[in-house]
């Protein structure tokens, strides 16, 4: 214990502890949250409401809706963000592969990391609760982390922050501790329609609102049919796992960005290579071995081969 008995100081103290850790972005939010917290579990209702979640049927837990059946009696949201963008590019010819997975399994890392902050946090305050989550718990992330202040939710319905853009990877660390909280972000997508535009499915069904069955993400990586439909198998082009489209187009992400220096970011070698006759000739067990401390596990080799079938070059 360092003796800090006051709670701006702890706050303060507790972030400058997260950024030691490794995280690019860091902000508080205090429960229930302001009004627009309760808009965005509203609209978790009607993108449900809509069939939106597809196959994705752990969506509808609706403990998603409260973040008290997360954590009893929590008070407090740790918001955390890395920024996942290198200045690398994929090679030539080669399939492509959503960023955010060019690296280590961003669900470790950030579950490694956010659990020394909160063993900081138990030696400052012993009687502290608290309860880590990454992507796999049923929070809103998103929503959590624009109320925490570490960027907004846009139209392609990603989180952006001014100086990173949408290449930001999330994470939370509920607690029962009383923190100071930050302002929320205020939106700044203003008129623009781009992603909408440029999404080759039309997934974006309505600004903010993605609907999963057409979106080129959910079908490389979630769907377990052994065939993608037709229109999706068409709009592929070379996407293997995950789509950027949405994203590669934003404004906020088209300017000097600052290329990631965390060692757990910089890409693996063969996803920025990865071609068509490699996805179809390597055996289960070479998959296995590549894939081996990458979220991109959770395409099973059977898929790879599926989606790289469906590529129609
Ligand atoms: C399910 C899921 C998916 C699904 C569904 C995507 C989706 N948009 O919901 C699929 C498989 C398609 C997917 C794809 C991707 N995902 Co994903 N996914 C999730 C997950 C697990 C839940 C998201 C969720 O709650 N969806 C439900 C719907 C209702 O929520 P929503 O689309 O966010 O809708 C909100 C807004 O639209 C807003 N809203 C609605 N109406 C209105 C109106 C106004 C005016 C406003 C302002 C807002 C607003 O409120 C809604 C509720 O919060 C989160 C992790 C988590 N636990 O939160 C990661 C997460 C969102 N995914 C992530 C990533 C990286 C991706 C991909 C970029 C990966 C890739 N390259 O392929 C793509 C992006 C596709 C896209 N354009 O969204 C990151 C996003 C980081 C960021 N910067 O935002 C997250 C947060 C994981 C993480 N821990 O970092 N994902
Ligand atoms: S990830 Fe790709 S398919 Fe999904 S909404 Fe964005 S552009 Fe459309
Ligand atoms: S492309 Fe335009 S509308 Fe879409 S997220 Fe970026 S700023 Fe917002």
């Amino acid at each position: 214990m360092t003796g800090l008995t006051n709670q701006n100081q702890l706050t303060q103290a507790l972030k400058t502890e997260a950024k030691k850790q490794g995280f690019d972005l860091v902000g508080i939010a205090r429960t229930p949250g302001s009004t627009r917290i309760q808009m965005r579990t509203d609209a978790l209702q009607r993108w449900l409401k809509a069939g939106f979640e597809g196959d994705m049927k752990w969506m509808n837990a609706p403990r998603r809706k409260n973040i008290e059946t997360l954590l009893e009696d929590v008070t407090s949201v740790l918001s955390v963000g890395i920024n996942y963008y290198v200045k690398t590019e994929k090679k030539m010819g080669a399939l492509s592969i959503g960023r955010y997975a060019w690296g280590r399994d961003y669900h470790k890392i950030i579950e490694q990391r956010l659990k020394r902050v909160g063993n900081w946090l138990t030696k400052e305050r012993p009687e502290c609760r608290w309860k880590i989550c990454v992507d796999s718990q049923p929070l809103l992330e998103k929503a959590w982390a624009e109320e925490a202040g570490l960027g907004w939710i846009s139209k392609n319905s990603n989180l952006i922050n001014k100086d990173y853009g949408s290449w930001i990877v999330i994470g939370h660390l509920l607690c029962t501790e009383p923190l100071t909280a930050d302002k929320p972000t205020v939106p700044l997508c203003g008129k623009c329609q781009s992603c909408i535009e440029a999404c080759p499915t039309n997934a974006i069904s309505e600004p903010f609102v993605v609907n999963s069955k057409l979106c080129l993400a959910y079908h490389t990586i979630e769907n377990r049919a052994k065939q993608l439909p037709k229109e999706i198998e068409n709009s592929l082009g070379n996407w293997i796992a995950g789509c950027d489209i949405c994203q590669e187009v934003c404004p906020w992400n088209q300017r000097q960005l600052k290329s990631s220096s965390d060692p757990e970011m910089q890409p693996k070698q063969w996803l920025v290579q990865l071609t068509k006759e490699q996805v179809l000739t390597w055996t289960d067990s070479e998959w296995h071995a590549k894939l081996k401390g990458s979220s991109l596990k959770r395409i099973k080799p059977w898929m790879w081969r599926r989606n790289a079938k469906a590529i129609q070059n």
